[in-house]
């Protein structure tokens, strides 16, 4: 399997489980799963290269951990990023790390100032625990910047985090004062 086909099967796998199931006659339930025989015959059905081997390999490859198996193992879910209405994942409310971090890119930055972080077309805001992999979130919009965010304070006004299966902090929205001064 060369590592074309493992991104290539992890795009699609992110469009069709994140955002567009439709688009592939695909239903997921709730919590985001599909069931892996019925993916994988719908995937077929519109031309898509899939079987179990390569999603198995795609799950224990892929860099951020994007996708997990269900207990059992007949299905899959992406773990977050999700914008589709049909998912709702019930994640657990967890207490955040004093200050978390959110990549951007410098032409996003009056807006942020004005309206704070907003989820755009995602279900939540997503942030990271750590510096470096918000510099690289932030660098596939433009230059890239990175954002303080006093996740205590925002936590302390009842604000609900959650943390994905792979590490992603998750929060509704970040209003514009629990930002603090850019680092360039
Ligand atoms: C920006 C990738 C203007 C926000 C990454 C971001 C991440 C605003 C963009 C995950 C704004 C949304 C999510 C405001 C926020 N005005 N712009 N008020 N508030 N924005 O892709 O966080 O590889 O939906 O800063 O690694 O970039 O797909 O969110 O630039 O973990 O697994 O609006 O996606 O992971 O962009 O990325 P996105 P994101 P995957």
């Amino acid at each position: 399997m060369t590592n074309k086909l493992l991104t290539e099967t992890s795009k699609f796998l992110s469009y069709v489980l994140r955002h567009e199931p439709q688009a592939i006659g695909l239903a997921l339930d709730g919590e985001g799963w599909a069931n892996l025989d019925v993916l994988i015959a719908a995937a077929t059905r519109h031309g898509h290269r899939l079987d179990r081997a390569l999603i198995e390999q795609v799950v224990s490859t892929n860099d951020k951990k994007r996708f997990a198996f269900s207990p059992d193992g007949s299905c899959i879910r992406a773990v977050q990023g999700h914008s589709t209405p049909d998912v709702s994942i019930s994640f657990e409310r967890s207490e955040p790390p004093p200050v978390l971090y959110h990549g951007t890119a410098t032409r996003f930055l009056q807006s942020i100032r004005e309206r704070g972080l907003l989820p755009g077309s995602r279900q939540y805001v997503h942030l990271s625990a750590d510096m470096q992999t918000a510099v690289a979130v932030g660098r596939r919009y433009g230059t890239p910047v990175v954002l303080v965010i006093d996740a205590k304070a925002l936590h302390a006004q009842g604000v609900s985090f959650f943390r994905a299966e792979n590490g992603v902090w998750l929060v509704h929205q970040v209003p514009h004062h629990f930002i603090a001064p850019v680092t360039q």
